[in-house]
């Protein structure tokens, strides 16, 4: 049994997230996640809302909320959609929590120490009338590269560049619209990042295994040479530059930047999660984190969308590294692309795509997850369309796995009983779909080990469809009429593969898996995983009662996409 500690990217605090989102990291390591456990490995599973910068403090103003109310109210709301999707954090924290303030200070303190903070005094923009800097996204402007104007200060929405406030033309404040600003000076943190260029690079190296996306990001930034960074901001709402209960002179009106502390909130988030728990000895989290306290033989997973590879790969282990304190780095990082609106952006203001929320007013969360995880933008981005979703949902769910079992349990039903036939024995056939099976299913077990969802779902797909053939062939309704022993062995295996169906499905699709289990009285957390096909065929032996289900998956019907499209804004 391996300890296996899994982080999704945390989900910024400012609303609820799209479908984007979800694939980008929470639902691909909720799926591995439980794929884990039923390996049998000790998961700890955590996800946590990212709730300081100015977008949380913009997305405050904007709904009439103070942001310390507003990121308490979103951070329910996210928690409450996340667990209706069935995300199985063993932990959902804030960011803004104790523990991350605790331990953000203490990585500035130690990097500090270690001459890798440096004070110095840069031009910031300043607005004379809302008397305060303009940080990040609290200014507006110019974009120098592609003109748009209504480009943001950290980054142009138009062209994607990453961008300083200062760079902006016709600079004006996203407060309040007031254009008397002025570049005044003010001192900031610094993290001498360029120093630790050589240990960095070391680092990614010793992780050959990464996916081809991970390395290609964090190499790029380190081909362009690791810049030293501004890590504290002059904003209210965040972790105040203090060491020790001390705030830092000269810093009051200031906190760290938000990409500083939001990886950290990685550790802080065990710390909630262990308090959660009860455990006040700093003991349990340690294990978890600390090489020194028995983290050395933990693996660590984190997924994340591909915006967030160079924070990942650079930013956070600068600050691990220059720690030099003995933590836990991550083994393996997991990217993915993008996920699409009919090629372009999900946008609330705009009103292009679906929400969680909405989501799962439309149809239950299996449908979704399913969709979003066999179809994942993992070699490149990938266009979510309400035509391919209900395709697949139709020909996947309903047409393969779910006729697949209903048709069965009913047949069962009028000919033999609510009970598994015990007559007859497995022959040719049965032999055969166990050969078939005992290679997809360590295929399946394979792909998924790699992360390589897409890969692991064609074959999941494989399997219910090797299921649905077999019962084409051995066709119990036809050979009942001339050979019952026949058939009866036959509904059998069919009977036994919807608990082997429901085993292997799980990660992905756990509420059908858990009406599958119910079927024959079954608690789905004994899920294991099969290495032994044969036996998981015979686990039935005859006599076992079972109620027929309700179906499983209802088709979706065009009407409804052409009701979906028009209020979701489609378009091709
Ligand atoms: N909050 C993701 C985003 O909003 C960001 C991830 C933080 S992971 C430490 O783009
Ligand atoms: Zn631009």
């Amino acid at each position: 049994m391996a300890r296996i500690l899994i982080t999704s990217a945390l989900p910024y605090i400012n609303g609820i997230k799209h479908l984007g989102n979800l694939v980008g990291s929470m639902l691909p390591s909720d799926v591995y996640a439980r794929f884990q456990r039923q390996r049998g490995h000790d998961v700890l599973f955590l996800c946590a809302t990212d709730e300081h910068g100015t977008p949380a403090e913009l997305a405050a103003r904007s709904a009439g909320q103070t942001v310390r109310d507003y990121c308490a109210e979103q951070h329910d709301i996210q928690a409450k959609a996340g667990k209706a999707f069935g995300l199985s954090f063993d932990h959902f924290g804030r960011s803004s929590n104790a523990p991350n303030h605790q331990l953000t200070q203490h990585f500035a303190k130690v990097l500090e120490d270690n001459g890798l903070i440096e004070e110095r005094v840069e031009k910031q923009v300043y607005s004379v009338d809302d008397q305060r800097f303009l940080p990040d996204r609290y200014v507006e402007g110019e974009c120098p590269n592609c003109g748009y104007e209504k480009a943001r200060g950290d980054q142009c929405d138009n062209c994607g560049r990453l961008l300083d406030p200062t760079d902006l033309k016709n600079p004006y404040s996203a407060i309040s619209g007031s254009k008397n600003v002025e570049l005044r000076e003010t001192r900031h943190l610094y993290l001498l990042q360029a120093q630790l260029q050589d240990e960095i690079a070391e680092w990614v190296e010793a992780h050959p295994g990464w996916p081809q996306l991970t390395k290609s990001i964090a190499k790029k930034w380190l081909k362009e040479g690791l810049r030293d960074r501004s890590i504290t901001r002059d904003l209210q709402w965040g972790i105040p530059v203090a060491y020790e209960g001390e705030k830092r002179a000269g810093f009051e009106n200031k906190v760290f930047y938000v990409w500083f502390d939001a990886p950290i909130e990685y550790i802080g988030v065990t710390q909630e999660w262990a308090l959660a728990n009860d455990d006040v000895s700093d003991t349990e989290w340690k294990r978890w984190w600390r090489t020194d306290k028995g983290a050395e033989d933990i693996r660590y997973v984190q997924v994340m969308g591909k915006d967030n590879v160079a924070f990942h790969t650079v930013s956070f282990p600068a600050t691990i590294l220059g720690s030099r304190e003995p933590w836990k780095t991550v083994d393996t990082l997991k990217s993915l692309n993008w996920l699409t609106w009919y090629g372009g952006k999900f946008s609330t203001s705009e009103n292009r795509g679906i929400f969680m929320d909405q989501a799962l007013e439309l149809l239950p969360p299996d449908n979704w997850r399913w969709h979003l995880m066999a179809n994942a933008p993992e070699s490149d981005d990938a266009s979510f369309t309400l035509e391919h979703f209900a395709l697949v949902v139709n020909k996947d769910l309903a047409d393969v796995l779910g006729n697949f079992v209903n048709r069965i349990t009913r047949f069962c039903k009028a000919r033999f009983g609510e009970e598994v036939p015990a007559a007859g024995e497995y022959g040719e056939d049965e032999r055969g779909l166990i050969a078939t099976l005992q290679k997809s299913v360590s295929a399946y077990t394979e792909y998924m080990e790699q992360m390589e969802f897409r890969k692991a779902f064609a074959e999941l797909r494989g399997i219910w469809v090797a299921g649905n053939e077999y019962l084409q062939v051995a066709a119990p309704w036809t050979t009942i009429k001339t050979d019952e022993a026949k058939a009866a062995a036959s509904v059998r295996c069919a009977l036994n593969l919807i608990v082997l169906f429901a085993v292997l499905s799980r990660p992905v699709i756990p509420f059908t898996a858990e009406k599958m289990f119910a079927i024959f009285g079954l608690n789905d957390a004994e899920a294991g995983w099969p290495d032994d096909i044969a036996a998981a065929l015979n686990r039935f032996k005859g006599g076992e009662a079972f109620i027929p289900p309700d179906v499983l998956f209802a088709k979706i019907e065009d009407e409804q996409i052409e009701e979906w499209r028009q209020k979701f804004g489609a378009e091709d």
